[in-house]
């Protein structure tokens, strides 16, 4: 059996979160970058031929499983591993809500956001619209924040992992999380867990985007 496969790129917040979910379970897995900056049907051909929508991330488990999309790798490795997941039936569930929530409120606005004033702007009318929404999200983790420690139940899960990915890069995004401390405190809270490491520090080094290249 092979280590499990990441198909990545080291400014890919979705590859992130993927990544530091393996390293936190403990799980050796393998890198394999892939330029975005290509035409979909130019890029690695190894990544074409496991990559349904041609995005990252994508695993290859170590029985040739592949998954893709972010949070249904988390889900899978979660599963498959047995970690970082909840600890009864109700409070899986409880973390698959925040699953299915991230991929459309967090997903939706911050990388989006982020891209825009780190990448290539877009129109400012699609800034202030991805800016609100996060303005909404950020506030609705602060509510939950502000009475526990994580997520879901007393430990990490997938959930936060899920949620946390991208604002490791809020002040790329020129977002300052001050207003919201429950969420600062989170944030360290993962910082401080064994093995926790920043994007750059985790994700292998990958073609840098070009200008104009969107993803
Ligand atoms: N919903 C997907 C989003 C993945 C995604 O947006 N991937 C971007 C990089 S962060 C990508 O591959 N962009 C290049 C492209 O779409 O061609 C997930 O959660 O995995």
């Amino acid at each position: 059996m092979t280590a499990p496969i990441l198909y990545c790129h080291h400014e890919s917040g979705h590859s992130y979160k993927v990544a530091l979910a393996l390293r936190l379970m403990g799980v050796p897995f393998e890198q394999r970058a892939v330029d975005l900056n290509l035409p979909r049907e130019q890029r690695r051909e190894d990544f074409r031929a496991v990559a349904l929508f041609g995005e990252v991330p994508v695993l290859v488990d170590e029985d040739g499983t592949v998954v893709c999309q972010s949070n249904v790798i988390l889900d899978h490795v979660a599963r498959r591993y047995g970690k970082l997941d909840g600890r009864t039936p109700a409070a899986r569930t409880r973390v698959r809500e925040w699953l299915a929530w991230e991929a459309n409120r967090i997903a939706m606005s911050l990388p989006h956001l982020r891209f825009s004033r780190r990448f290539a702007q877009a129109d400012p009318v699609l800034e202030a619209w991805w800016s609100d929404r996060l303005q909404a999200d950020l506030d609705r983790l602060e509510r939950h924040l502000r009475e526990q420690a994580f997520l879901v139940g007393e430990a990490a899960t997938i959930a936060d992992l899920s949620c946390c990915g991208y604002l490791f890069w809020a002040d790329q995004a020129e977002v300052d999380l001050a207003p919201w401390p429950a969420l600062v405190r989170w944030l360290d809270r993962i910082r401080s867990l064994p093995g926790w490491l920043a994007p750059y520090d985790l994700l292998i080094a990958s073609p840098p985007l070009a200008v104009g290249t969107r993803t």
